[in-house]
């Protein structure tokens, strides 16, 4: 049956006569039917990819693409007069993710889907996800993000589970969505939900009553945790998820077949960061109930689950306070101390224990308790290795592995760069569909001039693409002839907007002094910060206050044009990206674990400015010096000035009368006139006096850098060439190499 047929039979009417929230509708439900006729028929072992986000994206022409009626769907479409790119608009993103991590899951999804492989994500159906990010007089303000509708990808299923806690219980339903593979089967992401939520408790904002926890347990994405109840509400998240997940595994392993003893050939599960972790004593207490001896439920459980770690940043290896797990999940204590207490006969180093100071560390449970642990990208998983980590690397060195992060070339490049997928495909055919490292076919046209200028037109339509966009939706003005440098990802202090941001100010005053740029420049930020983290949301405002005083300033505004689109989502990634000449990957090098947007502006066809850290020390391998431009100090120097702890960020201001002059604009009375002094004055001292992401050492050498990256724009048969070399190369961060090495290593599906 045809779209069409399908359409007539449900509304009674033709296409053509048809709203388009009905076809939209209509579409959703011909695909869902096409997706279930695909289920995998499945295999004995089966993964379940535990995360707390999935960061999916919007899925009518992801699915339609990976079962490939994409093109004959949107030429049903158009000939009954109708747009398939108006249709998509009315599907709201489903929020479920926050950053990199929610949106590797969901390439990751694709990825199992794409191979074939026996695998599942479990996560939570947050009503609201993450906030909805709104910009008021220079500053974010957050509010709910309502996705969820009648005509969801979601579908109702009959499966319920009780999760205690302690002193109440609940009642959960597990939500299906299918997750299509490319010209392949179809996968399962089930999401947890529980019926009591109460979507009328929260006011003004995102303010909600914390201590209800049947009513707000799903409502909310990393709920605001700045006090004791925001924390408490974590841990009653993450239970209700891992409990959920352990009841669906065991559940599917005895229906298989299973006698429980044999769990490890029914079922290996992979932990995402540390929030699932408590899936380790949930299953070893259900094992127990299910009539195992503590014995076995630890050695069945402690041959089942993999941890990958992705960040070294304290703050989410996540340690919860005994008394925190006493009141939410008291029936956890007894099994979490018993796996201490046999770790801490064997070694008796307090810095691996499991508990210390009456903290619960959750990713040491991981490490000792699991058959696998690893990085997200080499030197991310070498820093582990030698640092973070050394002391468990040196008690199981067997267990550590480096899996370098991908990203799924489906939906970027077929899906969101539909004009460089076709020329490409022109020039090296199909087969870079299915096997991505057939990109490096490419290079032979670095040399052929008209075929880079191929590649530049293709760029500048995508810049257009993105100038009508952001003028229709946000009321953005750009212009298409400008650079478009792009910095695209969380707000947070280690991945230096502020920096970006002095840089802006730098400029400011060199257009101010008559050094003006040989063409306009568009510096384009997109984050969200964390409600409760103060810092990031005062960089979001010096964004802001820059944007409104160049845009202000005739003297300034046609050489440089700040823009900060409002509530940065995959829906908006999937136009900038394409469009994007200069990507901006300057961590402060040993904190980016991977990074994934990187890859992503890679594989479009963009350069990047950036330091030797995560995924870009792979990246400047595959394309040479030429071909990325490399900045700052290395991982080493950092990590060494750290540990002696000798960093003073004052020195290197009163040193550099340039980064001076930019900290110093910060307070000055110009930004005043449109900022708010509180938040200014913060974030002033906060570099002045701190600085912890050491953002003024490498300030010059940014500067310096970028004016060379500006500079080689200019050649534009040379820039070509370049966006010819990363695109060629982009193929080994391709998901699907990914997933094939966990499996490999990990998995054995
Ligand atoms: C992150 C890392 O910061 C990022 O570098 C990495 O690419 C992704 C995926 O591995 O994981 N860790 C983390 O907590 N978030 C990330 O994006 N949110």
């Amino acid at each position: 049956m045809t779209a069409n047929e399908y359409i007539k039979i449900r509304f009674g009417r033709h296409m053509d006569q048809c709203t388009n929230e009905e076809i939209y509708i209509g579409l959703l439900e011909y695909v869902k039917d096409k997706a279930q006729n695909k289920e995998i028929k499945g295999g004995k072992k089966k993964l379940y990819y535990i995360s707390a986000e999935f960061l999916i994206g919007k899925l009518l022409s992801n699915n339609l693409i990976n079962l490939g009626i994409y093109d004959e769907v949107k030429k049903e479409v158009e000939a009954n007069g109708k747009s398939l790119a108006e249709i998509e608009e009315i599907e709201v993103e489903p929020s479920l993710g926050n950053g990199g991590l929610g949106r590797l899951a969901a390439c990751f999804l694709d990825s199992i889907a794409t191979l074939g492989l026996n695998g599942d994500g479990v996560g939570l159906a947050y009503h609201m996800g993450l906030f909805k990010q709104v910009f008021a007089n220079n500053l974010q303000n957050e509010e709910p993000n309502p996705w969820m509708s009648d005509h969801s990808w979601m579908t109702k299923t009959d499966k319920t589970y009780q999760v205690d806690f302690g002193g109440f219980n609940v009642q959960s339903r597990m939500y299906d969505i299918d997750v299509t593979g490319y010209d392949s089967v179809t996968t399962k992401l089930h999401l947890f939900d529980v019926e009591t939520v109460d979507e009328s408790i929260i006011k003004d904002g995102i303010n909600f009553d914390k201590s209800e926890f049947t009513k707000n347990l799903t409502l909310f994405l990393y709920p605001d945790d700045s006090d004791e109840n925001g924390r408490l509400l974590r841990v009653y998240q993450q239970y209700f998820m891992v409990s959920n997940a352990a009841q669906l595994i065991l559940d599917e392993a005895v229906e298989k077949g299973s006698n429980l003893y044999d769990l490890p050939e029914y079922a290996v599960i992979q932990i995402n960061d540390t929030h699932p972790s408590m899936v380790i004593p949930e299953l070893v207490r259900l094992l127990q109930i299910r009539g195992l001896t503590m014995d076995e439920a630890i050695d069945v459980v402690s041959k089942c689950t993999a941890y990958t770690n992705h960040t070294i940043l304290a703050e989410a290896l996540e340690k919860w306070p005994i008394h925190f797990m006493m009141k939410a999940v008291p029936q956890l204590m007894p099994i979490i101390r018993e796996l201490h207490n046999r770790i801490a006969k064997k070694v008796s180093d307090p810095d691996v224990a499991i508990i210390r100071d009456g903290l619960v560390h959750m990713a040491h449970m991981d490490i000792h308790y699991g058959i696998s642990i690893n990085g997200v990208a080499a030197l991310h998983t070498e820093i582990l290795k030698e640092t973070e980590l050394n002391k468990f690397y040196k008690l199981y060195p067997e267990k550590f592995n480096n899996k370098t992060n991908g990203i799924t070339f489906r939906r970027w490049l077929l899906y969101c760069n539909p004009e460089l997928a076709s020329l490409v495909e022109e020039l090296i055919g199909p087969g870079f569909k299915k096997d991505a490292t057939e990109l490096k076919k490419l290079e032979q046209y670095m040399n052929d001039d008209a075929v880079v200028n191929k590649f530049l037109e293709v760029k500048d339509l995508r810049k257009k693409v993105l100038k009508d966009y952001l003028a229709k939706t946000q009321g953005i003005s750009l212009d298409e002839n400008s650079i478009y440098d792009i910095q695209i990802k969380r707000l947070h202090e280690y991945k230096r907007q502020q920096m970006n941001a002095l840089y802006v100010i730098n400029k400011y005053f060199e257009i101010k002094e008559g050094k003006k740029p040989s063409r306009p420049i568009t510096v384009i930020f997109g984050a969200k910060a964390a409600p409760a983290y103060v810092i990031a949301k005062d960089i979001i405002h010096l964004i802001l206050c820059l944007q409104e005083v160049i845009a202000n300033d005739p003297q300034v505004s046609p050489y440089l044009k700040v823009v900060m689109v409002e509530n940065y989502n995959v829906t908006l990634a999937e136009k900038l990206i394409p469009a994007c000449d200069i990507h901006e990957q300057i961590s402060l090098a040993s904190k980016e674990a991977s990074g994934t947007s990187n890859m992503k502006f890679m594989l479009n066809g963009a350069v990047a400015i950036g330091t030797m850290d995560g995924a870009n020390v792979e990246m400047h391998d595959f394309v040479g010096d030429d071909n990325i431009f490399i900045f700052g100090e290395d991982s080493d120097t950092v990590i060494k000035r750290y540990a002696e702890g000798s960093y003073v960020s004052k020195n290197y201001y009163k040193k550099d009368k340039k980064l001076k002059k930019a900290v110093d604009f910060i307070i000055s009375d110009k930004l005043l006139e449109v900022g708010q002094k509180e938040n200014l004055e913060r974030l002033y001292n906060e570099l002045l006096n701190k600085d912890w992401f050491m953002t003024f050492p490498d300030f010059e050498d940014y500067c310096a850098t970028k004016e060379k990256a500006y500079k080689a724009y200019e050649n534009r048969l040379e820039w070509g060439r370049k966006m010819i070399k990363n695109i060629a190369n982009a193929g080994f961060f391709s998901s699907d190499r990914t997933i094939a090495q966990y499996n490999e290593d990990i998995w054995k599906l």
